[in-house]
Parts: structure tokens; C-alpha cells; sequence
């Protein structure tokens, strides 16, 4: 029997959907959280798609999905395509405590991607309206991204982020 190792609890994700009703979607795909086998359903070639993903070697996942999974704050979101066990998108929902706001917890979303070939399915809003859901059922003050300029209309349209007056700005150093 194999054993599936997911990222977070899956429990979580029918509590989101009693807050939102789930975004409809082709009944052969499924929202669920990573799984560690996931690193063999393509689910860095899909992030590959996002940005540069660089030299991941399995143990090196296996590692990354650890610290993740035992710090609790990573909310890592898949669709998988039913048929074929394949990653056809991803997105994550980041956690981050706060002195402020009476120790309240902020969140981000990052990584939205959606696999070339599943694209113009409604997978991506149906991703990130779960992971806005999500960050409802715990409690985030707020929930943030930063994204490519012409990514900033969807966001709009679709799940109501708005530039906040005097805060349009995202800071970057690279290393
Ligand atoms: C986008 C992503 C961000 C990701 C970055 C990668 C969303 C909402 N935003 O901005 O999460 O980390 O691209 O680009 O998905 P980088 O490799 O240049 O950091």
C-alpha cells in the first residue's frame, strides 16, 4: 500500500468551501494540498512554467517538503488531472505570524501556475479562490500578492485584490 504524505491536512479544504462554494470545475481534476509523490507527477515541471526552477534532486524536495510540512504556514495547493495522476497547477497559500494586529496571522499567495496545456479551464481561479477561502477559515487580517504587471487585472476581476492608495509598490533585491 502506498502511503500519501501530504503537505497539510486535507480537512481544511472542505472548511474553506463552506465559507466560499467551490469554483466549478471539470469533474476529472482535483484540488488537493502537494503530496510528496507529487515530485513524480511533474509537479516541478509545471512550477518550471512560473520561473526558474534550477537543480531539485529528489532528496533535495524531500527535504524542502519536511521543513514545510513540520512548520506548518505552507498551504501548498495542487490540482491534479485524475486521469492521468499529472500536476496541472499549483498555487500556495503562505502563512506569516505577527506581533501586530493583536498576534495576527497575514497571508500571501505565491507561485500561481497552471500547466500550458490546461490552461483557459478555470484551474487557476479555481486555485487561488480556494487558497482566498483558506486564508478566511484561518483567520489571516489580510491576504497579499505580488504578481507580473498584466496578471494585476485577473486578480482584480476575479477575486476583488485591490492597489491599496500609496502602497503600489513590491521592494526586490536580488541576490
Ligand atoms: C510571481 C509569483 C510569485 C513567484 C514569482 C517568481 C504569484 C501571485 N506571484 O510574482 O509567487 O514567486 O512570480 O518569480 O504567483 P521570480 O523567480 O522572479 O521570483
Amino acid at each position: 500500500m502506498i502511503v500519501v504524505i501530504n503537505i497539510y491536512d486535507e480537512k481544511i479544504l472542505d472548511e474553506a468551501y463552506k465559507i466560499d462554494s467551490k469554483v466549478s470545475i471539470k469533474d476529472n481534476f482535483r484540488i488537493r494540498p502537494l503530496a510528496q509523490n507529487d515530485y513524480e507527477y511533474g509537479f516541478l515541471t509545471v512550477l518550471s512554467q512560473l520561473t526558474e526552477v534550477g537543480d531539485v534532486s529528489r532528496e533535495r524536495f524531500d527535504e524542502i517538503f519536511d521543513k514545510m510540512k513540520t512548520n506548518g504556514c505552507y498551504y501548498v495547493t495542487v490540482i491534479e488531472d485524475l486521469e492521468t495522476n499529472q500536476i496541472a497547477g499549483s498555487a500556495t497559500l503562505f502563512t506569516e505570524y505577527k506581533f501586530i494586529h493583536g498576534g495576527g496571522l497575514r497571508a500571501r499567495i505565491e507561485d500561481v501556475v497552471v500547466d500550458n496545456k490546461y490552461r483557459g479551464q478555470n484551474l487557476g481561479v479555481a486555485l487561488v479562490q480556494t487558497l482566498k477561502s483558506l486564508s478566511k477559515v484561518l483567520n489571516c487580517y489580510k491576504l497579499t500578492l505580488d504578481c507580473n504587471d498584466r496578471m494585476i487585472s485577473w486578480y482584480q476581476k476575479y477575486f476583488a485584490f485591490q492597489i491599496e492608495e500609496g502602497r503600489s509598490n513590491f521592494l526586490t533585491i536580488r541576490f
